[in-house]
């Protein structure tokens, strides 16, 4: 490997480092290298460290967290990124587009739009040892939603450090109005159609999401629990893009249509 000054930086220089350079990159809407290359030692742990450390920046810049996202849940989107783990991260309230909002364009990199099945929750969760059933029983709605992720690497080539530092690309996303109660849902068999100004373009079933998207809450309770964090009763949780995301260009509507949980679409402005 290449020797670099960087190498041997303490572990608090580099979360200093790495949170900096990914708000700077947001900020200034650029994207760049990855930061496992700039910090050989940037491993899971203090990738997951650096993404506390730009959340709390986030936070304590006036951003409120209302809730927790999943990525890499799903085949598809594992396949894409060259990944074969799911993620914890961090949503929060400037994140949020209401229904009808547009995606400010010159707001962001490179975003694309992916499906995702959203939990709100009804109490807090935390692991170790949450099962699907029990992370289920948590729940209080469900709904349709759509998250845009905007990575701040450079064409979204990243590895699993780089990419849990980054708060999972996060940067906006949007929940249906309509509401549903999780018992009255087959989540496993909910069907959500991807399209682009009204044309398919993907379609998948809950079942893409770690077989269930209950065991996606389930994982993301018992990983937080490791992180000495939990699930908050009233957050959001966004389970993981269900099929691969598809870039959003100006004046571009990208729609999901679920069989049950209803539309959402989101355009680029
Ligand atoms: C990483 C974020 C993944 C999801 O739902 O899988 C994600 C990325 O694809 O840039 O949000
Ligand atoms: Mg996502």
């Amino acid at each position: 490997a290449p020797s670099s000054p960087a190498a041997d930086t303490p572990d608090a220089a580099v979360l200093d480092a790495v949170a900096t350079e990914l708000l700077d990159r947001e900020a200034g809407r650029r994207d760049g290298g990855k930061l496992t290359e700039r910090f050989p030692g940037l491993d899971l742990d203090l990738g997951y460290r650096a993404q506390d450390v730009l959340v709390e920046r986030k936070l304590a810049a006036g951003e409120r967290l209302v809730g927790a996202k999943l990525g890499l849940t799903s085949e598809a989107k594992q396949r894409r990124m060259g990944i074969d783990a799911p993620l914890t991260a961090w949503l929060t309230d400037t994140m949020v587009l209401e229904p009808g909002a547009p995606a400010v364009l010159g707001e962001l990199i490179h975003p694309r739009v992916e499906p995702e099945i959203v939990f709100v929750m009804g109490e807090d969760l935390a692991g170790p040892g949450v099962t699907p059933e029990r992370a289920l029983a948590a729940v209080e709605k469900v709904a349709a939603g759509y998250e845009v992720i905007d990575s701040r690497y450079t064409d979204f080539k990243f590895t699993l450090p780089d990419v849990v530092a980054d708060n999972a690309s996060a940067a906006r996303f949007g929940v249906s109005s309509r509401l549903f109660d999780p018992a009255d849902l087959d989540l496993i068999a909910e069907e959500a159609v991807l399209r682009v100004d009204g044309r398919e373009v993907d379609r998948a079933t809950g079942a893409a999401v770690q077989g269930n998207p209950a065991a996606a809450l389930a994982l993301a309770a018992n990983d937080l629990g490791r992180r000495g964090k939990k699930l908050e009763a009233g957050w959001i949780v966004l389970t993981g893009g269900m099929t691969d995301a598809v870039f959003l260009h100006p004046g571009q509507t990208v729609s999901v249509d679920f069989a049950t949980l209803g539309s959402i679409a989101v355009t680029g402005a």
